[in-house]
């Protein structure tokens, strides 16, 4: 059986060193800081299963999030910056109610703003009443709301019912994502718009406010 020595597989296994050289010979060699984001997901993903499958626990979904996070540290600067000059748009993000997953969330937003959006991030556990005070205070063109845990479905809809409630919701676009969303998730919550990636989120976004 042949080794697999990419980055994503590195990642997976929590292997820091292997995950900081990979980095860096990628880097050295050109390759875009976009496109080593992509590999590191895949091994976020990969590590997830490990956990799902106990092949590791709880101290290596810790360990694995202080990589990823050390990396998008490493790298955001690196991202091209489009848009100089006064934002296009503001959004609004956060991972909902009881949900302490942010890197994906993070990453988003690292996008977000690299196409020159202004990006209001509300952090992690945010509860409908938060979102709805964001929106009410920075008028976003588009929110979105990030979730990992199946258990936490019932926070985007309670996200949007309190939106509508407050008579928010015409004129605004909502956006969901992150490993539990889904475009049923969407539908059935009320959103416009899931996004499997912050690639798809961004694309969304810039469609909305005419960027091409
Ligand atoms: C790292 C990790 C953790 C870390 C999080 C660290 C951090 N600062 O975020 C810690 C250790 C805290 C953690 C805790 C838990 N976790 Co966890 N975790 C993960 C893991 C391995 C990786 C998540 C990650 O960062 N992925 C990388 C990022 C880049 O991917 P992403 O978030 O999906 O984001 C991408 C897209 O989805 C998209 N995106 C994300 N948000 C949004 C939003 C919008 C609007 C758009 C358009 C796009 C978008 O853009 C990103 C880039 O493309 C996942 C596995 C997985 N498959 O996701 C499990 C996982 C999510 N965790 C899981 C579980 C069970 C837990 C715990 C309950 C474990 C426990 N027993 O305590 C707790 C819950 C804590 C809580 N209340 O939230 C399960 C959830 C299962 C389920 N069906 O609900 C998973 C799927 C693992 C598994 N397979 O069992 N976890």
């Amino acid at each position: 059986m042949t080794e697999d020595n990419s980055l994503a597989a590195a990642l997976a296994g929590c292997q820091e060193d292997r995950v900081k050289a990979s980095i860096r010979q990628q880097l050295d060699a050109g390759v875009a800081p976009a496109d080593i984001v992509a590999q590191c997901n895949q091994g976020m993903v990969t590590l997830g299963e490990r956990f799902a499958a106990e092949e590791c626990f709880l101290p290596d979904l810790m360990f694995g999030g202080m990589i990823m996070k050390s990396i998008m540290a490493e790298l955001e600067p690196l991202l091209e910056k489009q848009q100089q000059g006064e934002p296009v748009a503001t959004a609004v993000m956060g991972a909902v109610q009881n949900d302490v997953h942010d890197i994906g969330k993070d990453i988003v937003i690292m996008m977000l703003r690299g196409i020159g959006f202004e990006v209001v991030d509300l952090g992690i556990d945010v509860s409908p009443a938060k979102f709805v005070e964001a929106i009410t205070q920075h008028k976003p063109h588009v929110v979105g709301m990030s979730v990992l845990l199946t258990t936490c479905y019932t926070a985007v809809g309670a996200t949007v019912d309190a939106i509508r409630e407050a008579g928010l919701r015409d004129g605004l676009s909502l956006m969901v994502g992150g490993a539990a969303a889904s475009p049923l998730l969407s539908e059935k919550t009320g959103c416009d718009f899931y996004g499997k990636t912050a690639v798809d989120g961004v694309r969304f976004a810039k469609q909305l406010v005419g960027l091409k």
